[in-house]
């Protein structure tokens, strides 16, 4: 008899409906010393070829950049070995997953570190079924070797017991900066999302303080650039192209690894099919001209192949293209240059993805939540804080107890103007409403919020523990942009 059905037997006798999930867990993450690991993942020092001459050293998992494709399925357990070759202590975050703190990957949860130069072997079921990732979650200040400012990025994709059809094969895109460099300002694109209602008195509050901070000879908070972009570890132009015949469906997993940035994505002569986003299948497919992806974010989509010839599928930024971001699409039979056509302006809006006259039920209860920035506040990076408290790394005290089984609505509003990638740990949300339009039925664990607006996000607290919320732009959580909930 194995293991796992020796516990499932032994506490079926004593188990409650309300105790089983929590006894099925606590067996779940026990690993004996003579199981062995499914999975080993070395954090260590790995070469990253992005071109012939262009080959750069970074922290990766199992000395490649992207880390390898995880293929999980849905409630089967898996044992992963972590070994980490670095002298750092590390954190492994499984985002986008419904996993225990102790193996979530946060310190700020609870999760215990991979110590520096030591293992951690550790057991969970993986869940929910879709396009996941792993990443490394420790801070980096401003250590831009550190946190994923390195290579530290790897998909997972875990297989649901029924796998929806209607594509020939799939394709996984992970889009991501290097060489970075801090700079006093930057270029984030901010004008892509839809609605663009503000609201006035956040603007109010966000221009007010960025005025009196510029006013008493303060200089712009750091921003971080990259010097070389790429997709799948490869710089445009360089690698394998994505060899396609005509006719051919392909579903394309797309992740942002990017440690700050935005992403934008579009190929000449195609429309995306969206049909799922972070993973999470939409309530039916949407067809849109090119996709724009926050930090962490995940879109699946596919492309019917039905304009032969040799394409450039890349970002819209012809800087970020022209330095890297973008992938050849090459047509059987098809030869030349990679050709691109910058696509008309098109705004990314949430709601479009929702189940039109759907709504969602109402809260239990309301939290309400406001970001704000400091300009240049702490050695001259911005400092941020949610409520007025800027996350403390020292004290690490939730801000927000729940109670178990009680449905959420976290109502985020953004005094600054800048565009925040909001990431919930440990549970995914559904999108309730943006920049003052309703929705429902699209689910996310990472949804942008536009400067100077108001998103609402519903969540029902069904795994109890520690849980993480945060901007997913390093330089911001790394700032004070974090707060934890927490609930047994
Ligand atoms: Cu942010």
């Amino acid at each position: 008899m194995d293991r796992r059905r020796f516990l499932s037997l032994t506490t079926l006798p004593i188990a409650t409906a309300g105790l089983r999930p929590l006894l099925a867990a606590a067996a779940d993450n026990t690993v004996s010393p003579e199981e062995k690991a499914d999975y080993s993942i070395r954090i260590g020092t790995g070469l990253v070829e992005l071109a012939p001459d262009r080959i750069l050293s970074t922290t990766t998992y199992n000395g490649q950049f992207p880390g390898p494709l995880l293929r999980l399925k849905e409630g089967r357990r898996v044992v992963v070995d972590i070994e980490n070759d670095t002298d750092t202590p590390e954190q492994l975050h499984w985002h986008g997953q419904f996993l225990p703190v102790d193996v979530d990957g946060s310190e700020e949860e609870g999760t215990p570190y991979i110590p520096a130069h030591g293992r951690r072997r550790i057991a969970f079921t993986p869940g929910p079924a879709g396009f996941r990732f792993y990443h490394t979650h420790v801070r980096a200040g401003s250590n831009l070797h550190a946190g994923q400012f390195s290579g530290q990025v790897g998909p997972v994709y875990i297989e649901p017991r029924h796998e929806p059809g209607a594509y020939d094969r799939e394709v996984f895109l992970v889009l991501k900066e290097f060489e970075p460099f801090l700079s006093r300002g930057g270029d984030m694109p901010m004008d892509f999302l839809a609605p663009t209602t503000r609201v006035e008195v956040l603007e109010e509050q966000g221009e007010t303080s960025m005025k009196a901070s510029l006013a008493r000879g303060m200089a712009h908070g750091y921003e971080v650039g990259y010097r070389t972009f790429s997709i799948n570890g490869r710089v445009l132009g360089h690698g394998e192209p994505i060899r396609v015949k005509p006719g051919e469906r392909v579903l394309f997993h797309v992740l942002n690894g990017s440690a700050t940035e935005i992403r934008s994505l579009a190929l000449p002569g195609h429309r995306f099919k969206v049909v799922a986003l972070d993973g999470n299948p939409l309530p039916a497919p949407v067809e849109v001209p090119l996709l724009w992806i926050g930090t962490a974010e995940r879109v699946s989509a596919i492309v019917e192949m039905k304009s032969p010839g040799v394409w450039v599928l890349g970002d819209l930024a012809d800087d970020d293209r022209n330095r890297g971001m973008g992938i050849v699409v090459e047509y059987a039979g098809r030869r030349g240059k990679p050709r691109w056509v910058t696509p008309k302006p098109f705004h990314w809006n949430y709601t479009r993805f929702g189940a039109p006259g759907r709504t969602v039920p109402p809260p239990d209860e309301v939290i309400e939540m406001t970001f704000a920035k400091r300009n240049a506040a702490v050695h001259g990076f911005n400092e941020w804080s949610i409520n007025g408290v800027p996350f403390s790394m020292d004290k690490m005290e939730p801000m927000f107890q729940l109670r178990q089984g009680r449905r959420y609505r976290l109502r985020m509003r953004n005094a600054s103007d800048d565009i925040h990638p909001m990431h919930l740990h440990r549970h995914n949300f559904e999108l309730t409403k943006i920049a003052g339009k309703p929705t429902a039925g699209v689910i996310k664990d990472v949804a942008m919020l536009g400067g100077y607006q108001e998103m609402e996000v519903d969540f029902t607290a069904d795994h109890p523990g520690r849980t993480l919320l945060h901007c997913h732009m390093q330089l911001h959580m790394d700032y004070g942009f974090m707060a934890l909930f927490d609930y047994v």
